[in-house]
């Protein structure tokens, strides 16, 4: 190596050396020898950088590389900068084996070290360092396995060092570990609860996918089929409550079900949207934000949802009571599809939707419609637990906007927990604004930035007058 290693610059290198050796303990001591038939001038290393280095004394560059436990090899910057610094470069490989890295280049110096990792003894993805214990090399393991070479497997449950859920059962396995719910708790293992809603397991990334789970409501364990994801209703966990069929008379209007707390064929809330009927527990147990309904008529299946903040589904129709909703005609008819139909008039939709006169169309959730300009006589309908030879699904007659008909549907309804939209965030936003700055910090920014806003009005106006002006001049 050809440089202007002086007198006074070895001497400090040797003081790091021993220095740096007293503090040195057996398992951590290293020896690390650059051997002067390993030294390349104009050749420089690629590719396996670990940091770079400035150091105002070319020798401390193999010095640095010493004490960084990965560094092997390093290249040096013959060029100083102008505070007189050269720059290292440390590398976690030699020469040996990497050969097509090494690139010529005059402004570069390689020195490689004795490296006893130039063949790998570190088992299972371990990381070797060179220079350290008597055999010339230490293993890092990598997670899960220990021993010198890390071919031992970390029994993660004896030691106690999983991640397992108190209410899980711990595994060992070769380099991990598993962990697997105990009777009557769901989820991933690391997290095991008795969650009562799917929105639960949703939000508590147990599950994301739409499957069969044990929900628990009052500690007593049911199992449903959750809806996870945005089918329709948007994102979210969709706990089932009933599904009907519309050529059944099981939920039409006038069913004691829709009333009482009573369950109807408990096994089918574990099939998704299949043809069975059923009734959950869910009914009056499951509060929510959000309701989505759906309707299958042949093979399509169409989703509509209602933000509706509720103790269950049964607080809002068990006590026969009207409670409007505000999705609009063209919503509702969005369940049924192309072919849906109503008449023009009346459109009161909601819970518990009924005519004003007995024997005429009614919901339990709905809409219902009318050719006269009121709400006596309806003859067309969309809705859930509905009258006449339609439990769920589209009856329409007397000038409907779509023809007549009679659309018995398989309908389904599960709610869920509203997340925040857009709307909330923003102003939650502009509250901590205030808040963080006080009130009228917060209102002086919001007049600043009218103020700015006219004078940028001002100034386009301004250009624009100036602009004429000097036209008019010739200029
Ligand atoms: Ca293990
Ligand atoms: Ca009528």
């Amino acid at each position: 190596m050809e440089t202007n290693t002086s007198c006074k610059d070895i001497e400090v290198t040797q003081f790091y050396f021993e220095f740096y050796k007293d503090f040195c303990d057996a398992d951590q001591c290293r020896t690390l020898e650059f051997a002067p038939e390993k030294a390349f001038d104009g050749t420089r290393l690629i590719n396996h950088l670990i940091r770079v280095v400035e150091v105002n004394v070319a020798r401390f560059c193999e010095n640095v590389c010493y004490m960084e436990p990965d560094c092997v090899s390093i290249n040096l910057d013959k060029r100083t900068d102008r505070n007189g610094n050269y720059k290292c470069e440390l590398n976690n490989v030699t020469r040996e084996g990497h050969k097509k890295d090494l690139r010529e280049d005059q402004y570069f110096f390689h020195h490689s070290a004795e490296s006893a990792c130039v063949m790998n003894h570190c088992k299972n993805n371990g990381t070797c360092q060179s220079g350290f214990t008597d055999k010339g090399y230490r293993c890092l393991c990598s997670a899960g396995y220990k021993d010198s070479n890390c071919g031992q497997d970390v029994d993660e449950c004896a030691k106690g060092t999983h991640t397992c859920s108190a209410n899980a059962v711990c595994t060992n396995t070769k380099g991990s570990f598993k962990c697997t719910c105990k009777t009557g708790y769901s989820g991933n293992g690391n997290t095991c609860t008795k969650p009562s809603t799917c929105k639960e397991i949703f939000d508590h990334n147990i599950s994301n996918k739409s499957g069969k789970v044990i929900l628990h409501l009052d500690s007593k364990p049911i199992s449903v089929f959750c809806h996870m994801g945005d089918f329709g209703c948007g994102d979210g966990g969709w706990t089932p409550i009933m599904k009907i069929n519309g050529s059944k008379r099981t939920f039409h209007y006038s069913s004691h079900f829709w009333g009482n707390r009573k369950t109807y064929n408990n096994g089918a809330g574990k099939n998704g949207f299949d043809l069975q009927e059923t009734k959950l527990k869910t009914y009056w147990k499951t509060s929510f934000s959000k309701i989505c309904l759906g309707m299958k008529i042949g093979q399509q299946l169409r989703f509509i949802f209602i933000n509706k903040t509720a103790k269950s589904l049964y607080s809002l129709i068990a006590d026969g009571k009207y409670r409007a909703t505000l999705l609009g005609r063209d919503t509702w008819k969005k369940v049924v599809g192309p072919q849906a139909s109503l008449q023009q008039n009346c459109n009161r939709e909601g819970f518990n939707a009924l005519s004003d006169r007995r024997r005429f169309l009614r919901a339990r959730i709905g809409i219902i419609g009318n050719q006269q300009n009121d709400c006596f006589t309806c003859n067309s309908i969309i809705g859930f637990g509905t009258v006449g030879y339609l439990s769920c699904g589209n009856k329409a007659a007397l000038q409907p906007d779509n023809g007549d008909k009679l659309i018995q549907a398989m309908g389904y309804i599960l709610p869920s927990v509203a997340s925040l939209h857009l709307g909330n965030q923003f102003r939650y936003l502009l509250t901590a604004i205030a808040f963080n700055f006080g009130f009228n910090a917060y209102t002086k920014f919001i007049l600043n930035y009218v103020k700015a806003s006219v004078a940028r009005t001002n100034a386009v106006s301004w250009s624009l007058h100036l602009k004429k002006h000097s036209m008019a001049h010739g200029l």
